[in-house]
């Protein structure tokens, strides 16, 4: 899968060399790549930002530094080769990412992420971000970031883990939270003991048809009380 950043802080992004997938970036399968939006800039101050039409307060990202980024990393519509790219602009104003989307995303094989700062991008540069690609608008939660970094790098990790041969052991994958729409189940490891804390007799047992059923009851425990929603069925 390729990847391209767009950022006026790229050097955000430098955490996403190391761990999981920075070795899925040297061995090939994860192709990350990070972009400065001020390299697309002509002006002596490499401006990114201007005054809102219609005034109000803040700045807005300018489209033109943005249009030929688009250009650049999304390709002429006609180029061929590339299958077209899905262009996604972290936004408070989103669909909510989610497990779901982050399955989805990783089948692609080419994302943009646009990370908007200030009061927001000017709009027309998603219109013709359209012409290059599915354009999707994403928001990390109901609340408010600076801008689009912290996001984009909670979705690059999100979606980067499921890509084959990036984690080691994909059973791991299966058994988390979010996965099977419940919260995971307590673990536990030696000692069995800890400052008088015993670890749950069952998982000592050896039955493990008695500890799956005891897990799954957990699984259920934990998400009545503490995202009552996924229940529900409403999240
Ligand atoms: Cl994707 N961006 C910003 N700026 N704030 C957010 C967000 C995204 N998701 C939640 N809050």
């Amino acid at each position: 899968m390729r990847i391209d950043v767009v950022s006026i802080f790229p050097s955000y992004f430098d955490g996403l060399t190391l761990s999981l997938l920075g070795k899925a970036r040297d061995s090939g399968i994860l192709d990350l790549d990070v972009h400065d939006l001020r390299d697309w800039t002509g002006d002596r101050h490499r401006t990114v930002d201007d005054t809102p039409y219609g005034g109000g307060a803040g700045m807005v990202m300018k489209p033109e530094p943005w249009g030929l980024a688009l250009d650049a990393l999304a390709g002429s519509p006609h180029a061929g080769a590339r299958e077209r790219p899905t262009i996604i602009f972290p936004s408070p104003a989103g669909e909510v990412f989610r497990q779901s989307t982050a399955r989805e995303l990783a089948t692609r094989d080419h994302l943009i992420f646009g990370c908007g700062r200030y009061e927001g991008i000017d709009e027309r540069v998603f219109e013709e971000a359209a012409e290059l690609g599915e354009v999707r608008l994403i928001s990390l939660g109901d609340y408010v970031l600076n801008g689009g970094e912290v996001a984009v790098m909670a979705m690059v990790e999100a979606i980067g883990r499921l890509i084959p041969g990036v984690v080691g052991n994909p059973e791991s994958l299966v058994e988390e939270s979010h996965e099977d729409g419940l919260l995971e189940y307590p673990s536990y490891t030696k000692p069995a003991v800890w400052r008088d804390r015993a670890v749950p007799p069952i998982l000592l047992s050896g039955n493990h048809g008695a500890i799956a059923t005891w897990r799954r009851e957990q699984q259920l425990e934990r998400t009545r009380l503490r995202r009552p929603d996924l229940l529900a069925g409403d999240a």
